[in-house]
């Protein structure tokens, strides 16, 4: 519970997928657990209200809304296969990002900042299940090294904030995500929101559905607004530094090839599907823990794929016109 008279929450990356995610939940649950507390104040900044790999115009956004909690969801993201292209740039303004907005939180005194690493971050050669302990334990894979190496410093500057000021900064470790207000873009994006802006279009124009690899590879997918809950319950309730896997179950892991099949269905796609095994397939597997949180968080319900699938689906089909592609 966030004792202030007012706590104001700052949100960066506030109108992505997570942070519109965050949004509507605030708006829209009666759980109090997640939903919206009298005495807070939610802020959504976006990159128009300030570039935060720019020091000056972070410092400035602090100086504006005089946060006393934050949720740092901005960053350079993408699918894979953006990864694997823009290396330098994944890692550089990643690194800016995250300097610049750990630095005007201690700057001013923010009581508590909950960062976002991702699952991707993890050594590529590893044992399974992945759990919290093992985030520094080898390279990671060589398709985001980029991303994964800013993402892994958010830890370290954690540590080093809180052993020298005393900071209560921590982080999350999602897995892949997906939900409304995702970036569909076709080359860009993730496999979801990707595969399903391609189906749309396969299906408008009679055209086989093109998907990358060889579909073997596996992965846990969470609902955009089941981690919303999440990182609300993470910013109130959590008070460790060290970071925490926020998933589903292993046993919930799916190949690309089930999230095809689940896909098709779901957009009522009945065309061909062919694979373009010329295409990088990324990690094989990257298979984690949720053990701690459900320790943590006993009974958490997740939203069943297929539903969060077909929400998804609806959302896009509804906001065509206006989602990122
Ligand atoms: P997203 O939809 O692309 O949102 C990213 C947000 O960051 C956008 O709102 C963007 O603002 C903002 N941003 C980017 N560069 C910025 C800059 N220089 N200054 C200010 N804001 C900037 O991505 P997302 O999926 O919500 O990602 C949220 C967090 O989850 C990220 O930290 C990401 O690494 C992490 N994550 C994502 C996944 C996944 O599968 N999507 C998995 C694990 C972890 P504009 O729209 O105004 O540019
Ligand atoms: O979501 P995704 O791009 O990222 O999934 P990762 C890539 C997997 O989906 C690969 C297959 O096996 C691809 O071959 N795939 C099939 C496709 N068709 C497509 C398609 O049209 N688009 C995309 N994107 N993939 C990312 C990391 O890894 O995970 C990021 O690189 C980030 O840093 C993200 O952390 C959460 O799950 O492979």
């Amino acid at each position: 519970m966030l004792a202030n008279p007012e706590s104001v929450i700052l949100v960066t990356g506030g109108t992505g997928l997570v942070g519109s995610a965050i949004k509507h939940v605030i708006k829209t649950c009666q759980d109090p657990r997640f939903g919206a507390l009298p005495n807070e104040k939610w802020v959504y900044a976006t990159s128009k209200d300030a570039d935060l790999s720019d020091r000056t115009a972070t410092l400035a956004l602090f100086e504006r809304i005089h946060p006393t909690h934050v949720i740092h969801l901005a960053a350079m993201v993408g699918g894979l296969f953006r990864n694997m292209k823009y290396q330098s740039d994944f890692l550089r303004l990643n690194l800016l990002i995250n300097d610049n907005v750990l630095h005007a939180a201690h700057t001013y005194g923010v009581k508590k900042v909950v960062s976002c690493l991702s699952t991707c971050i993890f050594p590529d050669k590893t044992t399974y299940p992945i759990d919290e302990t093992m985030i520094h334990s080898g390279p990671p894979h060589d398709s985001n090294y980029g991303y994964a190496y800013a993402k892994r410093l958010i830890d370290v500057q954690n540590r080093a904030y809180n052993q020298q000021y005393g900071c209560q900064f921590t982080s999350v470790i999602p897995t892949n995500i997906f939900g409304p207000n995702d970036n569909f873009d076709l080359e860009d994006s993730h496999v979801i929101p990707g595969l399903l802006h391609k189906c749309y279009l396969a299906k408008q124009s009679g055209q086989d559905l093109i998907v990358s690899g060889t579909g073997l590879p596996l992965r846990q997918f969470i609902y955009s607004h089941d981690l919303a809950k999440l990182f609300i319950w993470t910013l109130r309730e959590y008070d460790s530094i060290v970071p925490i896997i926020l998933s589903v179950p292993e046993s919930a892991e799916i190949s690309i090839r089930d999230i095809v099949t689940h896909l098709t269905k779901s957009m009522g796609f009945t065309g061909n599907v062919r694979w373009d095994k010329t295409k990088a397939d990324g990690q094989y597997r990257k298979t984690a823990s949720n053990k701690k949180l459900a320790e943590l968080l006993p009974g958490f319900e997740f939203t069943p794929f297929e539903e969060a699938l077909d929400a998804t689906v609806k959302w896009f089909l509804e906001n065509y016109e206006t989602a990122r592609k």
